[in-house]
């Protein structure tokens, strides 16, 4: 992490752009991007989205928001011409399908592989945008793309994310929320995403660890959960959304919300890149997966300016540390909770207000009564915990 902070400086005294170096200047005291709006423009002067308060409410109603066409084709010819050589690497972050272990499912940490990737990560599109609505600042705890390749994609079981990020690595809240951007245009055939709308509200659902129908363990909701829920959500009309779209569309969805995704045994790719950010103020307090599933440097990100795809004469400034081999310390565990001395190493960001700080002392409670209760000891009738309703008032 220290080695990460070095390179972040490094990054800020050395960027021969001035306007960049202001814009960072700017982002280490501002969060979200409400205060710079341009009133002509969907898009404010640093290129975040602006979300009308219709989408703000549509996103806490149904624990997602689809926005079509974020990135254009030139980015995403820039991202799409990376995965040949992301994929190809035989490391540990490279996961293939349980059925077929020449058939990719998930490259992790594309981010500190790929530059064009590392520059997704910080992308003021995605990160203003997620800052406005968790009113915080965030960092990334997962990066990962799913390749869900043609004819061979297997699936994913109904699952919530936060139900994973809680248990295996203690994030204290759900205060984190996951962006899709589709690298390839997501239709009814290529293994979309299904969504539960309004699932999100049922805070931290009982859940099996499945090892055993896909290559990459998941705490899967059981069927008869599912049932309640989609039933609940509108049956048939409506219980299950797919959010379709072209290539570089993207969808914002709650890390609670229930998901799954089924094969893809079309004749198309369904390439989707997933960014899990989480509040600075929420990072998680375990290190029992590897740090490219669930990263360990809990440092602001800084976004970078809206042309940064596009733009190649930043790359030098932007670091890829594992572009080579993988570090061993990305492959060390620890079952611990992390100790206090650990906590002041990584407690470096700022504090934004008392709010927020009332928010970490509840989180560590929930942290406790998990532990002595873990979800899947359960009742049925105790299915359902709430474990933190901070997101739904953040806006
Ligand atoms: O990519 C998909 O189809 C589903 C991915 C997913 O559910 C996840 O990564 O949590």
């Amino acid at each position: 992490m220290l080695e990460d902070t070095a390179h972040r400086l490094d990054f800020l005294s050395l960027d021969p752009i001035s306007k960049l170096e202001e814009e960072h200047e700017k982002q280490k005291t501002t969060v979200g991007a409400g205060s710079s709006w341009d009133d002509d423009n969907d898009y404010d002067i640093h290129g975040a989205i602006r979300l009308t308060d219709e989408q703000i409410d549509e996103f806490h109603s149904t624990g997602y928001l689809y926005l079509p066409e974020v990135f254009t084709a030139e980015e995403l010819r820039v991202l799409n011409d990376e995965l040949p050589g992301l994929f190809s690497r035989s490391e540990p972050y490279n996961i293939s399908e349980l059925s077929n272990s020449k058939i990719p499912r998930t490259n992790f940490a594309s981010h500190l592989i790929s530059k064009p990737f590392a520059k997704l990560s910080r992308h003021p599109r995605i990160i203003r945008l997620v800052e406005t609505l968790l009113n915080d600042k965030l960092y990334v705890h997962q990066f990962k793309i799913n390749k869900k390749t043609a004819f061979e994609g297997e699936v994913w079981q109904w699952h919530q994310d936060y139900s994973t990020w809680l248990q295996e690595d203690m994030m204290s809240t759900n205060r984190a929320m996951n962006v899709a951007i589709f690298l390839d245009d997501v239709n009814h055939y290529n293994g979309p995403l299904m969504f539960i709308p309004g699932s999100h509200k049922e805070g931290v659902i009982s859940a099996d660890y499945d090892t055993k129908t896909t290559s990459y363990p998941i705490w899967k909701v059981g069927n008869d959960v599912i049932s309640q829920l989609v039933d609940r959500a509108g049956g048939k009309q409506g219980g299950i959304v797919s959010p379709i779209g072209p290539a570089g569309s993207v969808v914002l969805f709650h890390s609670c919300l229930v998901h799954s995704s089924s094969t893809n045994i079309s004749p198309w790719d369904r390439n989707i890149v997933y960014l899990s950010l989480c509040a600075t103020s929420n990072h998680i307090r375990r290190f029992k997966r590897p740090e490219y599933i669930a990263h360990r440097s809990f440092d602001p990100i800084i976004c970078l300016l809206d042309d940064c795809l596009l733009d190649s004469t930043i790359d030098e400034q932007i670091s890829v540390p594992w572009e080579g081999k993988l570090p061993d310390s990305a492959l060390e565990v620890k079952n611990d909770i992390i100790s206090d001395e650990d906590m002041q190493k990584v407690k470096e960001y700022p504090v934004h207000d008392e709010e927020e700080l009332s928010t970490s002392c509840c989180a560590e409670a929930v942290v406790v009564v998990v532990v002595e209760n873990p979800l899947n000891q359960l009742s049925i009738d105790d299915q359902y915990i709430v474990v933190d309703e901070t997101m739904n008032t953040a806006s």
